[in-house]
């Protein structure tokens, strides 16, 4: 994203992809926690749609392995026009989650946007899932494990989205800081050729390294890059508000760095903040690192200097 842009902040206030309550009060909490001033102190100027309200889906027939897959399907279908319509005016859309079925919305209309400008769109997934079940393979069938799935082509979906809706190509998608991947997910990785970058990959590797290689991946094929940031990709001694801690995940410097570079890089076009849920947080200290490492991403800095100094 370029310097003093215009961000778009789109509440989606959907639990039912996550099989618990409490992630439709996300963002709520967000906005509580400060996202839209904080955002305007750094110089953007914010449009806040509100909370979306789903879009009608009388059409989605009950699918089995797909738990609330008409409610889901139903917001899916606003978040994917307002996300496309934030885009094309020249914003940058930061969907305010909100479980992470989410991103099948978003990354959609993000794709649409990227098609409208000819370029190619990469998505960047922070979680400590693989998000990659299908209805057919997921052992709970909540569609929050089943966004990456989608937006990549895996059949065996219902059409919630135009069926004509384009894809992401999975070489261009690339998962950061996954310690928790289900036997089927493993194969349908493989499968794609989707790059994983897990939480051992950080450990020995280091976590500037890895997406210094992403982005420039992404510079190469002048692509738009999609972030999407689940809560429970930070290790849940950071961020306890997430209904699926799993332990040894990213701490707070390694997810700032992320977002720090992610700046530098002038090459985010979306933003998820996802899976959040309050219900389940200390006094809001998730919420509140959930909008620092949104405004790390957008621009703020330690000091106003070169980080490395001469
Ligand atoms: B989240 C799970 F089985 N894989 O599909 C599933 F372990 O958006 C968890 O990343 C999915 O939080 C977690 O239900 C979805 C499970
Ligand atoms: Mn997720
Ligand atoms: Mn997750
Ligand atoms: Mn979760």
């Amino acid at each position: 994203m370029q310097d003093n842009a215009s961000v778009t902040l789109i509440g989606v206030p959907l639990e039912e992809g996550s099989g618990r309550g409490g992630c439709s009060m996300g963002p709520a909490a967000l906005r509580i926690a400060g996202i839209a001033a904080t955002l305007t102190e750094l110089g953007y100027r914010i449009t806040d749609r509100g909370d979306l309200r789903p879009a009608p889906a009388e059409d989605l027939a009950p699918m089995a392995g797909a738990k609330n897959l008409q409610t889901v399907g139903a917001f899916c279908r606003a978040i994917e026009q307002a996300t496309f319509e934030a885009a094309a005016q020249g914003s940058v859309p930061v969907l305010l989650g909100g479980d992470h079925s989410l991103s099948m919305g978003s990354v959609s209309g993000m794709a649409r946007y990227a098609r409208t400008l000819g370029r190619p769109l990469f998505v960047l997934w922070l979680d400590a899932h693989a998000d990659f079940n299908s209805p057919e393979t997921s052992p709970s069938g909540n569609m929050h494990g089943m966004p990456v799935a989608y937006f990549c082509g895996q059949a065996e979906f219902a059409p919630i989205l135009d069926a004509a809706r384009p894809l992401v190509d999975t070489t261009r998608v690339y998962q950061v800081g996954i310690r928790s991947v289900d036997v089927e997910e493993r194969r349908l990785i493989a499968k794609h050729n989707v790059t994983v970058f897990d939480m051992r990959a950080i450990d020995e590797e280091g976590i500037g390294s890895i997406v210094r290689r992403i982005l420039s991946h992404v510079e190469n094929e002048d692509g738009l890059l999609h972030v999407s940031l689940d809560v429970d990709f930070l290790d849940p001694d950071v961020a306890p508000g997430v209904g699926t801690t799993v332990p040894g995940g990213a701490t707070f410097r390694e997810a700032h760095l992320i977002m720090e570079m992610l700046h530098d890089s002038k090459r985010v076009s979306a933003l998820d903040i996802v899976e959040l849920n309050p219900f389940l947080d200390d006094r809001g200290r998730s919420a509140r690192i959930m909008v620092d490492l949104a405004s790390s991403l957008f621009g703020k800095k330690i000091l106003d200097r070169p980080t490395r100094p001469a």
